[in-house]
């Protein structure tokens, strides 16, 4: 064997997360569809008639908008890109390639399962499904299924870990595959909360084995994932902004070592801060929703952290390109490649979307914008903007790479970043405005008889945000679609792995153990929910009777 035939043969690999993006980029494109007639609701232009049968009401549209976007195009693209990004920075194949497809067919069977419902107008209970609120079982059953799916995923990467690391002892896990790690470990030890509502709760009432649930209980387990499932879209995002953007931008990375601290901080906090989703709730008390207020805050400084190093990192690329002032370097990125365009853009978008999760944070000024559209701005910042705009920037070089073919417009791949950035900014920033002044969030606000003239000028700007997104994401979809089909020019683009300037070897080795961040993850958990769940869980009468409000 010659050395250069001695890389193992990555393309099975390659297939696997093919298959990934493919299902996430349908659901993506169905999804943002239906987001459009909302932002087009909102400004006065109903066109839901136009959509029947198939689409029965604006909260069918908004259930399968949420889902289709925030759950399956978050964990199918995270799923394929996280075990692709793992497999490639060990450069060994993934430990079993048999449980790796059967892991996908799983994801996709549960996907399927959960389609079924809500295209049929058996599940239209908005992607937080609270009960009373009761959809068919096959909507949970099919979502359950996903999660476990997700748990096969944690098996793969820690399986392929533990085989690189006993061909490696003493080395420092490169850094992409141990994000992709913590990213999976952080997201199992979150997702037992909504494993625990589905099995014991939704999935027996829905089957009509148990006559009653609960509202608050329900409630507890969906937030106790719901929370550190934004970290769980984020962390994919943010992998790519400490190990790609950085030699994208023509420079490396600030430093290994603090990358690994901020991940860890992830681990440890990410799970013990779900009340801060429940600061009305009844049932909870003060004292420990305002604990979780102040770990929110803990766990908002590895995003500060983040921020740091990525500017720092940019700085470096933009001063090696030749930049120079205080902010004047940042003209001198790379602005003509657009998966990085796409991505500076949507940090910019991000650093506002921190700020205002701070002010949600803020226990009681979170009675202020609580349920309003204030919070739809301020995910169509962080999810919409920081995890979409950076997933659609990494296709930019991973769909090419993976077909092989070039992108086959750079320049529409350009306008749609731009685009994508300023309808958003458009749209959210009327969001944020439409809170405060008291429009609630998840309403056919032009059939509301409340609607208020003073709303009438954000409502429209929300229309031609979300008009410019639309177009934005079509165009996106098309240039997918042409490099996929149409390219014919060859590509041979490498992962574009960035190094650092303080490298693994400053990491102490503690950075790269595992058992006593998993047990400070574990201690915080328990600390901060113990109480309240088991309380809750002996106290409650499970009596409330399901209803269909649609
Ligand atoms: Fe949030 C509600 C608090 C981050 C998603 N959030 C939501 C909901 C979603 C969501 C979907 O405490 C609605 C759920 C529902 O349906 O009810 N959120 C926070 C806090 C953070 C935060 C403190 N959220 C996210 C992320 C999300 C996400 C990330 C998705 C991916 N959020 C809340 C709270 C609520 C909430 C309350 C409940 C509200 C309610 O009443 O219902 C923090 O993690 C944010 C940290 C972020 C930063 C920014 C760092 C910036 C970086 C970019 C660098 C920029 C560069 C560019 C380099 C500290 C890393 C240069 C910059 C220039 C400006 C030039
Ligand atoms: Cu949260």
């Amino acid at each position: 064997m010659t050395p250069a035939d001695a890389a193992p043969d990555l393309r099975p690999e390659d297939r696997l997360t093919a298959a990934y993006l493919i299902v996430a980029l349908i659901s993506l494109f169905v999804g943002v569809s239906l987001g459009f007639f909302q932002a087009l609701e909102h400004a006065g232009i109903n066109l839901y008639p136009w959509l029947l049968p198939v689409i029965k009401s604006y909260y069918q549209g908004l259930s399968l908008h949420g889902v289709l976007n925030i759950l399956v195009f978050t964990t199918f693209f995270i799923s394929g890109f996280l075990q692709f990004i793992t497999a490639r920075s060990f450069g060994m194949p993934l430990w079993n390639r048999g449980l790796a497809w059967a892991t996908f067919w799983l994801m996709t069977g549960g996907l399927i399962l959960t389609a079924i419902p809500l295209l049929g107008n058996a599940a239209t209970v908005l992607f937080t499904f609270y009960p009373p609120m009761k959809a068919h079982w096959a909507f949970y059953v099919g979502l359950t299924l996903v999660v476990v799916a997700t748990w096969l995923v944690t098996l793969t990467l820690v399986l392929t870990y533990r085989t690189w690391r006993a061909r490696n002892p003493g080395v420092r896990t490169p850094l992409p595959a141990f994000m992709s790690l913590v990213t999976f470990v952080m997201w199992t030890i979150a997702s037992l909360g909504l494993a625990a509502e589905m099995l014991f709760m939704m999935i027996p009432w829905s089957l009509g084995m148990v006559a009653g649930t609960d509202a608050l209980l329900a409630r507890a387990l969906f937030w106790y994932t719901g929370h550190p499932i934004v970290y769980f879209w984020l962390l994919p995002a943010y992998i790519s902004w400490y190990t790609l953007v950085p030699r994208q931008a023509g420079g490396k990375l600030f430093s290994d070592p603090l990358a690994r601290v901020s991940f860890l901080l992830f681990l440890v906090l990410s799970t013990p801060v779900g009340f801060h989703h429940q600061f009305t709730d009844p049932g909870i008390s003060q004292g420990w929703k305002l604990f979780h207020a102040f770990l929110t805050f803990a766990v908002f400084f590895p995003s500060l952290l983040t921020f740091f190093s990525v500017v720092a990192s940019l700085e470096n690329g933009a001063r090696a390109r030749g930049g120079k002032g205080w902010v004047g370097w940042f003209g001198k990125l790379p602005w003509r490649d657009p998966s990085l365009t796409a991505q500076v853009l949507s940090m910019i978008l991000f650093a506002f979307g921190g700020i205002g999760g701070l002010i949600n944070a803020s226990f009681t000024m979170n009675l202020v914008v609580h349920n309003t559209a204030w919070v739809v701005g301020h995910f169509h910042l962080t999810v919409g903007t920081a995890v979409t705009l950076t997933f659609m920037g990494i296709t930019y070089w991973l769909v090419p790479l993976l077909r092989g073919r070039a992108l086959w417009s750079r320049r529409m791949a350009l306008t749609q970043a731009w685009l994508w950035f300023i309808g958003m900014a458009i749209m959210s920033t009327a969001q944020h405005r439409l809170g405060l002044m008291g429009m609630p969030r998840r309403t056919m606000i032009g059939a509301a008889p409340y609607l208020q003239p003073e709303w009438q000028s954000a409502l429209h700007l929300v229309g031609i945000g979300g008009t410019i997104l639309f177009i934005s994401a079509m165009l996106y979809f098309a240039n997918m679609l042409l490099t996929a089909v149409v390219s014919r020019e060859p590509s041979a683009l490498e992962v574009p792995f960035a190094e650092a300037l303080s490298g693994p070897e400053h990491a102490p080795a503690i950075l790269d153990r595992w058992r006593p961040w998993l047990a400070f993850a574990l201690v915080m958990i328990v600390i901060a929910y113990g109480p309240t769940l088991v309380r809750l869980v002996a106290t409650t009468p499970f009596d409330a009777p399901g209803m269909r409000v649609w």
